[in-house]
């Protein structure tokens, strides 16, 4: 089975298609001598994520395990190899893509007892969530070494005044040992424009160049690069230490009707996405999230949501030097039972925001934290949880903003008075009133006037969308069609367009591709909300949201 991929599209066996519980990945590999010989370094094995539950073994040894499926995770595993220092090493995975109550996402396991319907045993997994559950080891596998004493984690948290940066910093060491630190920040010239020798501390950036979102400023995604230099004596041995970190100076600020980059009025014209594509599911691949960020960027997209799940790194890692903006979810999606809001689905749900927020805290592309999508907020427990929830978050994050999305009615919203700002999926004219595109602006008009003025927070329309079947035209338009979708999609613009001047701060469409889901009557061979097919070919809305998003962009510049 290739890594990184997920193996449900791979073979032509469709009980792997859909195979629900465990499946083993080994792999032998051949360790550097020296990395064995020399007592000093770390190695680790790095799992970019696995989905959904994965225990690790190296040499027959249990080395980890790691409950959640879109966050990395490790183990040191020097001193096992050098248990037999000529022998090869073997890595062996086991990966359990079964989802519970208390798993992000939660799922359920439906045992079908009746013996004269289903055989011996049967059983089916239920979610509530629709996009396909790929499994497998979605992103790579690593072995890196570093020191004994060595540079664990940075956290970065900047600002400006007139002029100048303010590079707030933390620098954690671990392995002990007598430390010298160097901190150097280097512009991308090469110049050095700021250190200091201390673990923690302001770097003051004179002339700061600062990081802007594409197509608000003619120098997008301006990065600095933060040298970390440790050198330390432990035991009568030297270790030393260098981590580069990438840095973007920006601000993110929100107000009672603005989002605010830069202390500048941000507007998200942009799109939501799945990692998903044909033959590798969801696992990492180059070529595609390139051709990803071409279609973004030639449609005029300034950001995504990374609905309904936390991205790979790589994804994040070029949005900051594209200067695309994010609004990072957690795999919070499809909390609907209401055994799901207990204690157990909340201590889990906390550990991964602390993931998510060590792992992604410094790309100064990510201005927002999502904690959920679509929970039941309307039950009564809703209200604890996301209080919790969000307060957690922002004691891990002090400088961005946190949300949830939210489908529920505005005045039964449990949730909705911690979020800073309101986030709303709505499909007019598609789920309900179904082939009505009529019924629009004055449905539309009114879920944001109930929202504001209930809460007197910026609302972001997050989803809006309607299916097409690439290829299928008619008119006057009719639901599928490439006509409908895009006659939708004006509807909808004509309000966003007299909103925005208020309180609205963005528009994200459902979908940029069409995607995989879980077989059902409501889906032809997955989702197509795409406004690109699931092979990244455009339909007509992708032209109607392209010349939306480069006329916002020209207004947006321009202020
Ligand atoms: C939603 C969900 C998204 C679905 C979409 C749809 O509200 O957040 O995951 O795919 O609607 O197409 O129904």
């Amino acid at each position: 089975m290739p890594v990184p991929a997920s193996y449900n599209d791979i073979t032509q066996d469709p009980t792997l298609r859909d195979f629900i519980g465990w499946v083993w990945y080994e792999r032998e590999v051949v360790v550097p001598a020296r990395w064995i010989a020399d007592e000093g370094t770390r190695v680790v094995l790095r799992v970019g994520s696995a989905h959904y539950y994965s225990v690790v073994w190296v040499n027959g040894v249990k080395v980890t395990e790691h409950e959640g499926g879109h966050l990395p995770f490790e183990a040191e595993i020097g001193s096992l190899i050098r248990r037999d220092p000529t022998g090869p090493c073997r890595i062996t995975i086991a990966v359990n893509n079964t989802l519970t109550l208390e798993t992000l996402p939660p799922g359920t396991i439906q045992y079908m007892n009746d013996s004269t319907r289903y055989p011996d045993g049967y059983f089916v997994q239920n979610i509530n969530f629709d996009f396909f559950n790929y499994a497998g080891i979605h992103r790579p596998v690593l072995l890196y070494t570093t020191p004994k004493v060595y540079v664990d984690d940075i956290t970065v948290e900047t600002n400006f005044m007139d002029n100048t940066g303010l590079l707030r910093y933390k620098v954690s060491v671990n392995g002990g040992g007598n430390n010298t630190l160097n901190v150097a920040l280097i512009d991308k010239d090469g110049h050095r424009v700021a250190s200091s020798n201390k673990p923690s501390g302001v770097l003051r950036v004179v002339d700061v160049k600062l990081w802007w979102p594409y197509l608000m400023h003619e120098n997008p995604g301006y990065l600095y690069s933060m040298e970390v230099h440790l050198t330390a004596v432990s035991e009568s041995s030297a270790y030393e230490d260098v981590y580069t970190l990438p840095v973007g100076i920006r601000t993110v600020n929100v107000t009672s009707t603005q989002f605010l980059i830069n202390n500048k009025p941000f507007y998200f014209h942009g799109v939501n996405k799945h990692e998903d594509s044909d033959i590798r599911g969801k696992g990492l691949d180059w070529p595609l999230m390139v051709k990803d960020f071409n279609l973004m960027k030639w449609l005029g997209a300034n950001s995504f949501r990374t609905s309904h799940y936390p991205y790979a790194e790589e994804i994040l890692q070029m949005c900051d030097r594209h200067g695309i903006v994010v609004i990072d979810e957690c795999p919070g999606v499809g909390i609907k039972d209401i055994r799901s809001f207990g204690n157990a689905s909340l201590s889990h749900h906390l550990v991964v925001m602390d993931e998510l927020v060590r792992r992604d805290k410094n790309h100064p592309s990510v201005v927002m934290w999502s904690v959920a999508n679509e929970p039941a907020a309307e039950l009564l427990p809703a209200k604890f949880y996301f209080k919790t929830l969000i307060k957690h978050t922002k004691a891990l994050d002090q400088t961005r903003p946190v949300t949830y999305i939210t489908m529920t009615n505005y005045d039964r919203d449990q949730g909705a008075p911690y979020v800073d700002v309101v986030c709303v999926n709505s499909y007019f004219s598609w789920y309900r009133d179904s082939g009505h595109l009529e019924v629009i602006p004055i449905q539309l008009n009114t879920q944001f006037e109930n929202w504001y003025r209930k809460y007197q927070k910026p609302i972001i329309q997050s989803e809006y969308g309607a299916d097409a079947v690439a290829g299928l035209h008619t008119d006057p338009p009719v639901m599928f069609s490439e006509e409908y979708q895009s006659a939708l999609l004006q509807s909808y613009h004509d309000v966003f367009d007299q909103k925005r001047k208020q309180y609205v701060i963005g528009e994200l469409i459902w979908n940029f591709a069409d995607f995989m889901t879980t077989q059902g009557i409501f889906r032809v061979v997955g989702n197509k909300k795409g406004i690109f097919t699931r092979q990244r070919q455009p339909k007509a809305s992708a032209f109607i949201l392209k010349r939306r998003y480069w006329r916002l962009a020209n207004e947006m510049f321009s202020n």
